[in-house]
């Protein structure tokens, strides 16, 4: 069901390990997609409104009449939502707002010199285009991961797009709507795919272009996104799921199958690996997972998953080489299920989310944990940060200097000048002191 690698003994023998080329990540082309998704983006940009809807019927096959979504809808999916997935999303909501507000952080303002000013203004992003997905399953919860973040940061317009269903009128999941009208979001339109993204890039009629796109989708999105760029701003390129849990003998082998299943349930493509330096740990875990995919309702994409390259048993010599396996992997999540989960904890650097000790399952942090689940994928996470307020804030240096506090650094100034061959900037400061001397 899920492949062994076995490192033991390996670097004993005089071997030189590339930790990276051990579990590699499922193919996920983004360069083909964009030949697909380059078209439909110039169409939608000059066709518009049209072409969006165009393309709607035909990947999604449904005809939208019009994309905006109706207030009436909104209210009507909230009203309809189950009291106890609500009274769910908003615990969930309730979570990450006070993680994001805990984040959100101040101006900064520094001296570096006597009457010389320097304040880091942390500045919302004015206009977001919020995209969640529809495909295999409708991640409402998605809604919150963007939209709460991004009103905590004090984004002023926010706009949600989601792909219209066919089995509901066109409109885009109830779900989804409920949790925008939870969140206040009016402006939701039922158009999903490259055609959503760049209708967001672009604008069209009625709908304004955005100045940032956020939130994960198919390769489709993600080729869109990459294209856009030039256009928009984008989160990131989320590619299929990731879990690594980094387990010794004190793991829980029903938990730990429980949670590679957990992530393998989203795609045939999501990787799921266990790093262990416990033979019997490895081997309990092997024979649980056949017991409980038999069971589980997404069985034949988890078993894909599982079954898949992206996906193994990893077996290290210790503990030690296990923690750096799973730091040059660069996990989307990562558990740590060890007897020194929090010490160990603190030894990674490369994660998009890092879940410590048995009772933080990574199905806690995609709901209910307060931390944000849109997380960086594909090993990014050596480089990238999973979503926060801080996706939503640019920070903005305001100079402000006395005259005196010019004056006094003035001749550093001239002299980098002329060190560039750049005497037009000497000249600015020179020209402020007329009566002084100095080489500019
Ligand atoms: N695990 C997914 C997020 C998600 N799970 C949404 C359930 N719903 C990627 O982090
Ligand atoms: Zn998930």
């Amino acid at each position: 069901m899920i492949r062994r690698v076995d490192l033991r003994g390996r670097v004993a023998a005089g071997e030189v390990l590339d930790l990276q080329a051990l579990v590699p990540r499922a193919v996920f082309d983004v360069e083909a997609a964009l030949d697909v998704v380059r078209p439909i983006c110039l169409d939608v940009r000059h066709r518009g409104l049209e072409a969006i809807r165009e393309y709607g019927e035909k990947f999604d096959h449904v005809a939208v009449a019009d994309l905006r979504v109706p207030a009436e809808a909104l209210k009507t999916a909230l009203e309809e939502l189950d009291p106890s997935v609500r009274s769910a999303f908003e615990e969930s909501i309730r979570r990450v707002r006070e993680v994001s507000e805990d984040e959100r952080g101040e101006d900064v303002v520094s001296e570096p010199a006597k009457g010389g000013r320097v304040t880091q203004r942390l500045v919302p992003v004015q206009r977001v285009g919020l995209y969640v997905p529809g495909g295999r399953a409708p991640l409402a919860s998605s809604v919150v991961m963007n939209v709460v973040p991004a009103q905590v940061a004090g984004v002023q317009s926010l706009a949600v797009a989601s792909p219209p269903q066919k089995d509901f009128n066109g409109l885009p999941h109830p779900t989804v709507l409920a949790v925008c009208a939870m969140l206040g979001i009016e402006e939701v339109y039922a158009m999903g795919g490259a055609q959503a993204i760049a209708g967001f890039a672009y604008g069209f009629e009625g709908c304004r272009k955005v100045n940032l796109i956020t939130g994960p989708g198919n390769i489709y999105v993600v080729a869109a996104k990459r294209f856009l760029q030039s256009e928009v701003g984008i989160d990131s390129e989320a590619g299929p799921t990731e879990i690594a849990v980094l387990a010794d003998d004190t793991a829980d082998a029903v938990h730990v199958a429980a949670d590679l299943i957990s992530q393998a349930e989203h795609d045939p493509m999501a990787a799921s690996v266990l790093v262990t330096p416990s033979e019997a740990l490895a081997a309990a875990v092997e024979a649980e997972l056949p017991k409980q995919v038999a069971k589980t309702k997404h069985r034949e994409r988890v078993e894909e998953a599982l079954g898949g390259q992206q996906s193994a048993v990893v077996l290290v010599d210790d503990l030690d080489q296990g923690t750096a396996v799973v730091d040059a992997y660069a996990a989307e999540h990562l558990e740590i299920q060890t007897a020194d989960a929090e010490e160990r904890a603190a030894l990674i650097n490369n994660a998009g989310a890092i879940f410590v000790g048995g009772w933080s399952p990574v199905s806690l942090g995609d709901y209910c944990a307060g931390s944000n689940h849109v997380l960086p994928t594909a090993g990014c996470a050596c480089h990238s940060s999973g979503l926060s307020v801080r996706s939503f804030l640019k920070a903005v240096h305001v100079i402000n200097y006395s005259q005196q506090a010019l004056a006094d650094v003035a001749q550093h100034v001239v002299d980098l000048a002329h060190a560039e061959d750049l005497p037009g900037h000497a000249a600015a400061v020179t020209a402020r002191f007329p009566g002084e001397s100095g080489n500019g």
